[in-house]
């Protein structure tokens, strides 16, 4: 399926898992996104607190960007499909999982549906999506507040003192 704007759009994805093999899900997955996701930039791994539900392991986060040909929902389904093949249940909202995939950014989409939510709703709180983004882009633009991802993560910084850890 092509999406609406005839040429590929830049996307961005952040990637946790923080049940079983966790860095090697998360590598593993990467490469599955390659199928449709192409001129990939791939952060770090970060080792990071869990946020929302305290009391679970901590995570492992990266993040993503590229280029995609397919629409916002042909995405979000492939993602659910590699979800559910390194074991994805639908569990406990906030709490553990094998490998969680958000789509953070697709172009310059704002969507506000029920099956999906484009800018994340939540990424402008979250340390352990901006830090692994801003390191692989930190000029992108969030289009709902027109600011780059390096600002929004300044102004995170003093809201939020979460830990996230190059590993
Ligand atoms: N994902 C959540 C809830 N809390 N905390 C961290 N550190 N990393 C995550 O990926 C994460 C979380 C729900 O998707
Ligand atoms: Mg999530
Ligand atoms: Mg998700």
């Amino acid at each position: 399926m092509k999406n609406s704007f005839n040429k590929p759009t830049n996307v961005a994805l952040s990637l946790g898992s923080n049940v079983g093999d966790s860095k090697n899900t998360i590598k593993e997955s990467i490469a599955e996104l390659s199928q449709v996701v192409s001129d990939m930039k791939v952060s770090s791994l970060y080792r990071t607190e869990p946020v929302q539900m305290r009391y679970q392991p901590d995570f492992i986060n990266a993040a993503v960007v590229g280029k995609t040909d397919i629409s916002p929902i042909a995405l979000l389904r492939y993602i659910n499909i590699v979800e559910k093949k390194f074991g994805r249940v639908r569990e406990i909202k906030f709490g553990p999982r094998t490998l969680d995939i958000d789509i953070i950014f697709f172009g310059d989409a704002i969507l506000d549906e029920d099956r999906i939510r484009i800018p994340h709703p939540e990424f402008r709180k979250r340390l352990f999506v901006l830090i692994p983004l801003c390191e692989i882009c930190p000029d992108l633009k969030d289009p709902e507040t027109g600011k780059r991802i390096c600002e929004i993560l300044e102004e995170a910084k003093k809201k939020f003192r979460d830990s996230v850890e190059k590993i």
